[in-house]
């Protein structure tokens, strides 16, 4: 199941087109097409609907989301292709956490955080779950995010379905080590 979930991360984030399948606006997908083209694409890996609802439900981080009719999918975020999840703006918490590596640091404190490859950097509610996150890179750090004055200088934030806060950008100056 964790190669078949890894498998619709990079169809439903990253390369729809690798099977030919198409994102609607908002990210969503076809179930049925999703599974018929997933089969088609010679990987070894078997879709079928009781196995998509079952990484849909395991996924520890609520990856994907399905549609309340059962009928489409979507990533709950970290896409890195174009789409508007259609998340409305929320006001976030007065202080969010990014976790981070410390060998990213010195360009952090220049350039500030920037999405790279996705549509967003991800701040965390909890420097817990920000730690867990920057392990993912090296040796962890956790950095505080001042979303109180970002947003009251016009930064937007929207928080995914799977709880993990989004915004564009970070400006150096609303960043510091915790
Ligand atoms: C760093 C996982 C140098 C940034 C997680 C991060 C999350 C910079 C890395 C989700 C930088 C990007 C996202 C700068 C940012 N200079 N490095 N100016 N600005 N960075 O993986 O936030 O398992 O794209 O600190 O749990 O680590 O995919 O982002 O270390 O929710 O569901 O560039 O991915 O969820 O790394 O993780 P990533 P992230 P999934």
């Amino acid at each position: 199941m964790e190669t078949s979930s890894k498998f619709l991360s990079l169809v439903l984030r990253h390369k729809p087109e690798e099977i030919g399948l198409q994102l609607d606006p908002a990210s969503w997908a076809d179930v049925d097409e999703l599974i018929r083209l997933a089969n088609a694409h010679a990987n070894g890996l078997s879709f079928d609907r009781p196995l998509v609802e079952a990484i849909v439900a395991s996924s520890d981080k609520k990856r994907f989301a399905l549609s309340p009719d059962g009928q489409r999918i979507r990533a709950n975020q970290g896409h890195s292709v174009e789409i508007a999840l259609g998340l409305p703006p929320s006001v976030p918490p007065d202080v969010l956490y990014h976790g981070t590596a410390t060998r990213f640091l010195e360009s952090i404190h220049a350039r500030g955080l920037h999405a790279g490859s996705r549509q967003h950097v991800h701040l965390s509610a909890s420097p817990e779950v920000a730690r867990q996150v920057g392990s993912r890179h090296g040796k962890p750090v956790v950095l505080v995010v001042d979303a109180r004055k970002m947003a009251a200088a016009g930064s937007v934030f929207h928080i995914a379905d799977n709880a993990v806060w989004l915004t564009d950008s970070v400006p150096v100056i609303y960043l510091r080590e915790l």
